[in-house]
């Protein structure tokens, strides 16, 4: 993220995608390295992710997790976004699950989240009051810093 665009500062970054039942949504999908395709096995949707080449699709969910986990049975029903290119040594791990809300349950799930530049701006005030103060408190942030550092 662009940290000197003030528009960025509300950006939150979840590690689900979290969608609005009957509400549209446009993906937009790039690839920096290889071929991959953006696989979403329950909305019968996949789509080849092309260095160079940027790819696009409107979907709309129609039904929540919830409403799935009813019609199934299955109590731990989740939609799930998988890569289904052989990409490379981490393919195993391109994976993540999708939750659909209702318009009320995002709006409550949306005021939850603090924006990512917050996130950073909190790791980097631990940094400079002493690392002897982040380090006896064990709070764990070491990989936090080190993923801050990246972007
Ligand atoms: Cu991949």
């Amino acid at each position: 993220m662009d940290w000197d665009d003030e528009a960025t500062r509300d950006d939150i970054l979840p590690n689900k995608i979290h969608l609005i039942k009957d509400q549209p949504v446009l993906f937009k999908l790039r690839a920096k390295d290889v071929l991959h395709s953006f696989f979403l096995p329950h909305f019968r949707v996949k789509m080849d992710c092309v260095p160079g080449t940027p790819t696009r699709f409107w979907m709309k969910p129609t039904k929540t997790t919830e409403e799935m986990r009813k019609m199934t049975g299955n109590e731990g029903f989740t939609y799930e976004l998988a890569c289904a290119e052989l990409c490379g040594q981490g393919h195993y791990n391109m994976r993540m699950e999708v939750v659909v809300h209702t318009r009320e349950e995002f709006n409550k799930w949306k005021q939850e989240q603090q924006p990512y530049y917050e996130v950073i701006g909190a790791n980097e005030e631990a940094e400079s009051s002493g690392q002897e103060q982040a380090l006896s408190s064990g709070k764990g942030g070491k990989e936090e810093e080190s993923e801050s550092t990246e972007i």
